[in-house]
C-alpha cells in the first residue's frame, strides 16, 4: 500500500534539484533511500557513549519547560529526515479537514488508502511507532534510557515518572479507566478482536479526522491522542501535538515507549511474540512506507486568487530564491526548511517562515517584528550570541555567494516591519 503515496513529480523535482546543487555547490541537502533502515537490528550508532546523553531543556517561561531528546539523538533523526517522515506518515492518512489533497500535491504527497480509524490502521499505528522506538533504541544503546517510555503513566504532578514535574497532570475519569486498563493489559485481552482493534482502539483520534459519529469510535479520541496532549508544554518550540516536529521531544518517546510495552504484553497475553510472521510483514510495510514520505513539510498552497505583490513577494523571496535554493527547495530541504523553489508561491514561503519554529533551536524562523528573535536572521547574520545549541551555529548560507549589506538590510527590515 505504501507505493501508493509515490508522487507524481518527485522524480523531476529530484532531477532539478541534483542540477541545482551541481550547480551551486556543496550542501548537506542529499536525500535518503531509507529503505536499509528497515533491516533489524540496526548498528549502533558511533556517538552513542561518546555524547552527552542528556535531553536538553527547551525554557519555555519562568520555571517551565519542555524536554528535547538528547542533541545527538536529534541529529540522528535530521541525518534521516525522520520528524518529517513521521509527520507525512500520519498526514497522509489525515486526508480531508487536515490535509486536502491539493495540499499534499503540493508536497508531493497523496492521501493513503487506509485512513486513520478505518480498518487495518491500527495494525499500520502501533508497527510503524515500533519501528521508531525500537530503531532509535538499537542506535543508541547506552543513551535510550534517557528517553525510554513510561514504566507506568504519570497519575500525578509528584509521580516520579512525570517527565515536566512543573507541570500539572490532571486526568478525568474517562482517560483514568482507559489508563488503568492499559496498565493491567493482560487482564482485558478479551476486550479486543485482535492487534488492529486494539490499535484503533488506542489511538484513532475523532477531534482530529472530524469523523465523529461513525460506529465505534469514541468523540473524545483514544487513550494515545489523551497522553500527547496532557505532556504538551503550551509554547513549546515543538507542539508535543504535531506529528512534524514531536518526535524531537522526550515525552514523545515516553509515551510511545509504554504504548509499545503494553501492546508487547498484550500480544503476549495471546501467545504472540516477535517471530510472528504477521507482525514482520507490517512493521517491514510501515517502515517502508514511512521512509518514502521523505519529501519535507512545504508551506501551505496559497488561497486561489492570492495576490503574490506584497513587501515579502516582490523584496525578500528574490533575495531567498538567489542565496538559499541551493540547499532549501522542496527536492533539496536542508534541516527541513524550504525557502524557495521554482514555481513555489511567495506565500507559501512566507507561510513556511512567519511564526514556525526552528528545527534547531527554541526560536521562531521569523518572530514578526523583532529580527533578535528570528532564527532565519541570526543564521543570516551568523549572530548566535545567547543561543545554546549543538551543531546549529554555522552561519548561511555555508557555501558560494552570501547576500550583501544591503540586501540583508531588505531582510532585516521586513522583519523589524511585522514581517507582512
Ligand atoms: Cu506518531
Amino acid at each position: 500500500m505504501a507505493r501508493n503515496h509515490g508522487p507524481i513529480s518527485k522524480h523531476n523535482t529530484r532531477i532539478a534539484s541534483l542540477l541545482l546543487l551541481a550547480a551551486l555547490g556543496a550542501c548537506d541537502g542529499s536525500s535518503h533511500s531509507g529503505h536499509h533502515e528497515c533491516q533489524y537490528p540496526l548498528s549502533k550508532d558511533s556517538r552513542d557513549g561518546a555524547m552527552v546523553g542528556e535531553p536538553v531543556q527547551l525554557a519555555v517561561g519562568p520555571g517551565q519547560y519542555d524536554l528535547q531528546i538528547p542533541a545527538v539523538m536529534k541529529d540522528w533523526l535530521d541525518e534521516r529526515n525522520w520528524a518529517s517522515q513521521h509527520g507525512n506518515w500520519h498526514r497522509v492518512r489525515r486526508c480531508g479537514p487536515v490535509a486536502n489533497e491539493t495540499d499534499l500535491r503540493l508536497r508531493g504527497l497523496s492521501c493513503a488508502p487506509l485512513q486513520e480509524g478505518q480498518a487495518g490502521d491500527g495494525y499500520g499505528f502501533l508497527a510503524m511507532h515500533r519501528h521508531m522506538v525500537q530503531a532509535l533504541k538499537q542506535s543508541f544503546p547506552n543513551s535510550f534510557p534517557a528517553i525510554r517510555g513510561f514504566s507506568h503513566v504519570p497519575l500525578t504532578t509528584t509521580d516520579s515518572e512525570n517527565p515536566l514535574p512543573w507541570k500539572t497532570i490532571t486526568w478525568n475519569d474517562t482517560q483514568l479507566q482507559e489508563l488503568a486498563l492499559l496498565e493491567k493489559i493482560e487482564d482485558h485481552v478479551g476486550a479486543f478482536k485482535d492487534d488492529d482493534d486494539f490499535g484503533l482502539w488506542l489511538q484513532y483520534n475523532a477531534l482530529i479526522t472530524g469523523m465523529m459519529g461513525i460506529p465505534g469510535v469514541r468523540p473524545e479520541g483514544g487513550a494515545h491522542i489523551a497522553l500527547h496532549a496532557q505532556f504538551a508544554v503550551p509554547n513549546s518550540p515543538y507542539s508535543l501535538l504535531d506529528n512534524r516536529f514531536n518526535t524531537y521531544l522526550v515525552s514523545f518517546w515516553r509515551l510511545h515507549g509504554w504504548i509499545d510495552d503494553v501492546w508487547t504484553r498484550f500480544r503476549a497475553a495471546r501467545g504472540l511474540g516477535d517471530d510472528d510472521p504477521t507482525l514482520q510483514q507490517q512493521m517491514k510495510e510501515q517502515c517502508e512506507g514511512m521512509h518514502e514520505l521523505n519529501d519535507n513539510y512545504l508551506p501551505e498552497a496559497p488561497p486561489p486568487g492570492a495576490p503574490e505583490t506584497g513587501e515579502f513577494a516582490t523584496k525578500v523571496q528574490p533575495i531567498l530564491l538567489t542565496y538559499c535554493r541551493g540547499c532549501h527547495s522542496p527536492g533539496t530541504r536542508s534541516a527541513s526548511l524550504v525557502l524557495a523553489g521554482v514555481g513555489l508561491s511567495a506565500y507559501a514561503v512566507r507561510q513556511g517562515l512567519v511564526g514556525q519554529p526552528s528545527h534547531e533551536v527554541g526560536m521562531r524562523l521569523v518572530e514578526p517584528g523583532s529580527p533578535e528573535q528570528s532564527w532565519l536572521w541570526r543564521k543570516l547574520t551568523g549572530d548566535f550570541s545567547g543561543i545554546d545549541c549543538v551543531g546549529c551555529k554555522n552561519r548561511m548560507p555555508q557555501a558560494g555567494a552570501a547576500p550583501n549589506a544591503s540586501e540583508l538590510e531588505v531582510i532585516r527590515a521586513w522583519i523589524a516591519g511585522g514581517a507582512p
